[in-house]
């Protein structure tokens, strides 16, 4: 299994060869990427945006280096039509669209709060198609997305991807930079006892958060019949990976603290493309009110709430929603 190549693994599918440059081009771009996380202290750019370096240069956060890597790598995709960013504020079309052109959605460094601790941040993305010649319409729902995925700049780095059918693991190779399929046909364990949700925020929960992570709690002297553990990265992609390999389940809930934005995370390229993936490993993503990949966007920086990970545990928090 590990000889396949990313490159061997695209090559040998039935995907358009327009879309296998995409993702060719997305994982370049993670590559690069991998390598300005490593080296972030060398190269003076962990630090605020607006702060200058020695030559009194306006110095880039890793955020805005990642993004510009992205937009750099993968503008050079003959069919690729629009780019939509965390961290840029409108759509950036590269072409007039036509039926069949590519939508790239992306947050290019997700868990920047990370860097300074030099934890594992990530970059993630999802694809999407033109309907017709000249639709503008970014705002499709997640049920859309033909291509998602996410890199892990971890103790080693993958690339998770899907193009619809099985969820693939690949892991970049230290001196080759290739990368090579380690982890085939990922899936969420079904038993799981884990949980990850930033705990600080229980005053602002709601009734069925608090009834669920209070339920894990108690364990086996409570409603469950086993003991859970807890774990919080403050990096999503981190969790989901660890979700993708043991199980368990991840929330960043609506709460009292920020229902008027909608909760924290975004749908275009933080939630949808982390709920393609979990579905096609067998897992579950809700708001707790709605599949994820249900929602029609109302714009390409909506924020909504998530919980996903392992169907049974996101099933009971949906039905605490209900009561
Ligand atoms: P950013 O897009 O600002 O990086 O926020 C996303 C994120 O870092 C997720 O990766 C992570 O799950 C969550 O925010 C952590 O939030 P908190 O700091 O509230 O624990
Ligand atoms: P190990 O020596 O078995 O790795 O345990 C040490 C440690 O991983 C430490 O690094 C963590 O802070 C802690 O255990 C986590 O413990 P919990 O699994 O109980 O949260």
């Amino acid at each position: 299994m590990t000889d396949t190549t990313l490159r061997r693994y695209l090559t040998q599918s039935v995907l358009d060869p327009n879309l296998i440059f995409l993702i060719e081009d997305i994982a370049s771009s993670c590559r690069v990427i991998a390598n300005s996380v490593r080296n972030g202290a060398f190269e003076g750019n962990l630090g605020a945006a607006g702060a200058t370096n020695v030559q009194g240069e306006a110095q880039k956060t890793l955020d805005i280096l990642a993004n510009d890597e992205f937009e750099r790598i993968c503008s050079n995709s003959p069919r690729l039509a629009a780019l939509v960013s965390e961290e840029v504020e409108e759509v950036t079309w590269l072409k007039e669209p036509e039926a069949g052109d590519y939508l790239l959605y992306f947050d290019p460094l997700d868990g920047s709060s990370n860097l300074d601790v030099n934890l594992s941040v990530g970059s993630i993305f999802a694809v999407m198609q033109v309907e017709e010649d000249g639709d503008r319409n970014v705002l499709r729902n997640g049920r859309n997305q033909i291509c998602a995925g996410y890199a892990l700049y971890g103790p080693s780095t993958m690339f998770v991807l899907t193009v619809g059918d099985k969820v693939e693991g690949f892991t970049c190779q230290h001196g080759t930079g290739d990368f090579r399929l380690t982890h085939p046909d990922m899936m969420v364990p079904a038993e799981t006892s884990e949980f990850a949700i930033n705990a600080s925020r229980y005053k602002y929960w709601d009734e069925p958060v608090r009834r669920y992570i209070d339920e894990c709690i108690a364990g086996e002297d409570g409603v469950r019949a086993r003991p859970f553990n807890m774990r919080w990265t403050a990096s999503m992609v981190a969790e989901i990976h660890r979700i993708l390999t043991r199980g368990g389940v991840f929330l960043y809930p609506a709460d009292s603290n920020n229902r008027d934005a909608g909760g924290k995370l975004r749908l275009m390229y933080e939630a949808n493309p982390m709920a393609m993936i979990i579905e096609l490993a067998g897992g579950a993503a809700s708001t707790g009110l709605t599949p994820i990949m249900d929602i029609d966007p109302t714009g390409p920086h909506q924020r909504v709430p998530v919980i996903l990970g392992s169907r049974s545990e996101v099933e009971r928090l949906v039905s605490y929603h209900k009561t």
